[in-house]
């Protein structure tokens, strides 16, 4: 009798490709083909502060994240320089995440730009599983006009250095058998989880690459870098990792995004999504016991220019109605102010804490 194999699972991971700069050139597509620099202004007048992001334009002129923006204006005179604007991206964040929702098992977003998916269970293997990542990122593309890096591979951990390593607009799957292979020539940076001074303490070692840690012993690693960080290393570098997609979304806002039937600006219409909407968010929020501070109302033209307006209340609330009133209000707020028709619409919540037992808005 042949040996039953345990099946591999077959994890997929995201990254939006220069995220905040790509949703700017999305917002003001005359900028597309430029350098773009997004920067984060530290308040203290002037150009003092750090970039944020850059587009891969900016990026060949040596613009990276982290660089203070008067060295960004040096290295890239002629470029768009522009502040961060998070409802923006929150905003563009939703729709994406929503995609990908309707594709997978579990779903675990991990940063405004970034989540994995669980695909055991959905693809029965690897080649069913790229032509899925390619009809998400079509889709994507398609709904957004955003593109994206993906990584398909047994597990977070390998699936996230996939995602990483044919950008922008790239698609890696790497077969369990694919694993040590793929890894070993890597820099050892590449690997998620090796921070700075682990990545020098290797380097004076001799390690270069994935595959140098994974010839050190596990005791040579644990003397080293002590237990916890020694084991991991060990078998990081040999692309063993357990950890599950766990069911989870960004916990500082919750929010859901549709694609109206036809773009319109009809009220009624708006408002009848407007409360579907609410309900849809409400249960997430009852499902999670939170309270929230804020509502915003998300429009998106058939342009795709992304427009917000919000809310914030009084006192944290919990209730249904309370979503449903605020939200119809932005809504007819904006359509007094916007003459365009639209193509998508979304709520969403934010300021979310837990609740405690205390008053919410709703009581008082
Ligand atoms: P990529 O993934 O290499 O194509 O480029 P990004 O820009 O998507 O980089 P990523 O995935 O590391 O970060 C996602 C967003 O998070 C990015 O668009 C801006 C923001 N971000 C990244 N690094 C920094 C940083 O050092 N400071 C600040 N304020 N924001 C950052
Ligand atoms: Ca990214
Ligand atoms: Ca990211």
């Amino acid at each position: 009798m042949p040996d039953e194999k345990p099946h591999p699972r077959i994890i997929l991971h995201i990254d939006m490709d220069y995220f905040f700069a790509q949703c700017e050139e999305r917002e003001h597509p005359e900028i597309k083909g430029k350098p773009v620099v997004i920067c984060v202004y530290s308040g203290r007048g002037g150009d003092s502060g750090a970039v944020s992001t850059s587009n891969y334009e900016a990026r060949k002129l040596g613009v990276k994240a982290g660089i203070p923006i008067y060295r960004a204006k040096k290295l890239a005179p002629d470029a768009v320089f522009l502040p961060v604007n998070m409802e923006l991206y929150r905003s563009i964040s939703d729709e994406i995440m929503e995609i990908l929702k309707s594709y997978c098992e579990k779903f675990e977003q991990e940063s405004v730009d970034e989540a994995f998916c669980e695909l055991t269970g959905k693809v029965s293997d690897f080649d069913e599983a790229r032509s899925l990542a390619a009809r998400i990122k079509d889709e994507i593309k398609q709904k957004t006009g955003l593109t994206c890096s993906v990584g398909v591979a047994p597990n977070k951990l390998v699936a996230k250095v996939a995602s990483d390593f044919r950008k922008p607009d790239g698609l890696t799957v790497v077969k369990p058998e694919e694993v040590l292979q793929f890894l070993s020539p890597l820099k050892i940076t590449d690997l998620i989880g090796v921070g700075k001074k682990t990545g020098e303490r290797l380097n004076e070692l001799g390690v270069k690459t994935i595959g140098d840690i994974s010839k050190l012993s596990k005791d040579d690693l644990i003397k080293e870098f002590g237990q916890a960080k020694g084991v991991w290393l060990k078998q990081a570098s040999q692309g063993v990792d357990d950890s599950q997609v766990e069911e989870r979304e960004g916990t500082d806002q919750i929010g859901r995004i549709i694609t109206l039937k036809e773009n319109t600006r009809e009220l009624q219409v708006i408002l009848d999504a407007v409360d579907k909407l609410s309900e849809d968010v409400y249960r997430k929020l009852e499902a999670r016991k939170l309270s929230f501070k804020s509502v915003s109302f998300i429009a998106i033209s058939t342009d795709l220019k992304t427009r917000t307006k919000s809310h914030t209340l009084g006192a944290p609330a919990k209730d249904l109605d309370i979503i449903r009133s605020t939200a119809r209000e932005l809504a007819q707020a904006f359509l007094a102010e916007n003459p365009a028709a639209l193509r998508r619409i979304g709520i969403r919540v934010a300021n979310l804490k837990e609740e405690k037992g205390q008053k919410t808005l709703g009581e008082f």
